[in-house]
């Protein structure tokens, strides 16, 4: 049994379907659908600046997302203000839906003193406190058991919030799952979860993780309703998400979102992909392009002219090259910040570690 991939053709028509439901209550307006473009496209060049400011030895170490902009973007829309997002390494486009600014984003990669995480943790581990953004963990999975332990604390608190999940085709096979799925399920918990199934897991294709033939049937083991949609569909994802996350906050439990789309860059800056998958497989899946689909959607509705793309594009260039430019002026974190945030009040000892350590920098700076 193998995973059954959307076909290219398909495509084009569920694009097209848009058009019809476009009144439907909760669809985007026209000034959001631009504004969920705009992400889109800021997503996918903040991710090709990061992968060359990487090889050019300015940042240490960057996982890429080009390919699953529409799936994080879509997905992330859905959300209201208050709700919680648990990302992984690779979910740059939920930040920036979400209202990360790309100073942070970048200040993060760099590890400076503008670093939300104040250099402390690995790079595209991202946090984001002021945007309700749970900093990534990188043994895979293990945040999702604390992500569902969120979501029922809000439900105990009777508070009128979602979390949404998000994981990979690979995640499923862990123990984490299993557990975060399970509890979801019994305790119907207001979750959603968003599997990004790019198909490979590192080298491991999608095939041979699991022998399910869809990784969406999974949800239904534990009781609730697994969904899968072209994960290239940006509305298509939208409205999957916007469903589910009502679901959840009318008390009617998790549901899992199979997003199906595909990784087109390397695993991290650390991996060589021509090592185990084919120059056809990728060339197909550029074919299928989410930023290219949705723009010709755009192009086609009237929402969008050539000469607003080009400006949006020049715009969105501009404000990144900016970010970056103050980011790599500002400063390392004081290195005395080490001792910070560990302990709401600082015990003796390790007051006294604090002041040996501090002479010992003054000698070293
Ligand atoms: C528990 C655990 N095992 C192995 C790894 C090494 N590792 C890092 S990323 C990754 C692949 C994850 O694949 P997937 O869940 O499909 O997410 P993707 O990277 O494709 O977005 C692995 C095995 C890890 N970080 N944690
Ligand atoms: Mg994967």
């Amino acid at each position: 049994m193998s995973q059954s991939r959307p076909q290219v053709k398909d495509k084009v028509l569920q694009v097209a379907g848009f058009q019809k439901e476009r009144e439907m209550k909760g669809e985007p307006s026209k000034e959001e659908l631009i504004h969920i473009y705009r992400v889109m496209l800021l997503t996918r060049l903040f991710d090709t600046k990061s992968l060359n400011m990487q090889r050019q030895g300015r940042i240490g170490f960057y996982v890429p997302c080009t390919g699953q902009e529409a799936s994080q973007v879509g997905s992330a829309f859905a959300l209201r203000r208050d709700d919680w997002t648990f990302p992984t390494y690779r979910d740059v486009g939920v930040a920036l839906i979400r209202g990360a600014s790309l100073r942070s984003l970048v200040a993060h990669l760099m590890g400076n003193s503008n670093d939300p995480m104040k250099g402390r943790q690995m790079p595209s581990h991202w946090g984001f406190r002021t945007i309700n953004f749970a900093s990534v963990a990188s043994p895979i999975a293990s945040h999702l058991p604390v992500a569902v332990g969120v979501a029922m604390a809000m439900k105990f608190k009777n508070e009128d919030k979602v979390v949404l999940a998000y994981h990979g085709d690979g995640a499923t096979s862990s123990g984490d799952f299993h557990s975060a799925y399970n509890f979801a399920g019994v305790y119907k918990a207001p979750i959603v979860f968003i599997c990004e199934n790019n198909g490979w897991a590192i080298s491991l294709p999608v095939q041979r993780q699991t022998a399910s033939p869809t990784l969406s049937q999974k949800a239904t083991a534990y009781g609730f309703e697994g969904v899968r949609v072209d994960g290239n569909d940006v509305l298509a994802v939208y409205r999957a998400t916007a469903k589910a996350v009502d679901k959840a906050r009318r008390g009617e439990g998790p549901t899992m979102i199979e997003c199906l789309t595909y990784r087109l860059g390397p695993h991290s800056t650390s991996d060589d992909p021509t090592r185990y998958r084919s120059r056809e497989e990728v060339e197909e899946w550029k074919r299928r392009d989410c930023i290219e689909i949705f723009r010709s959607f755009l192009k086609k509705e009237a929402l969008l002219s050539d000469e607003e793309d080009s400006r949006i594009r020049k715009e969105l260039e501009e404000e990144l090259n900016s970010a970056i430019a103050e980011e790599e002026q500002a400063p390392r974190p004081a290195i005395e910040s080490i001792f910070e945030d560990v302990y709401s009040s600082e015990p003796w000892n390790i007051r006294e570690q604090f002041e040996e350590a501090k002479e010992d920098f003054s000698k070293r700076m």
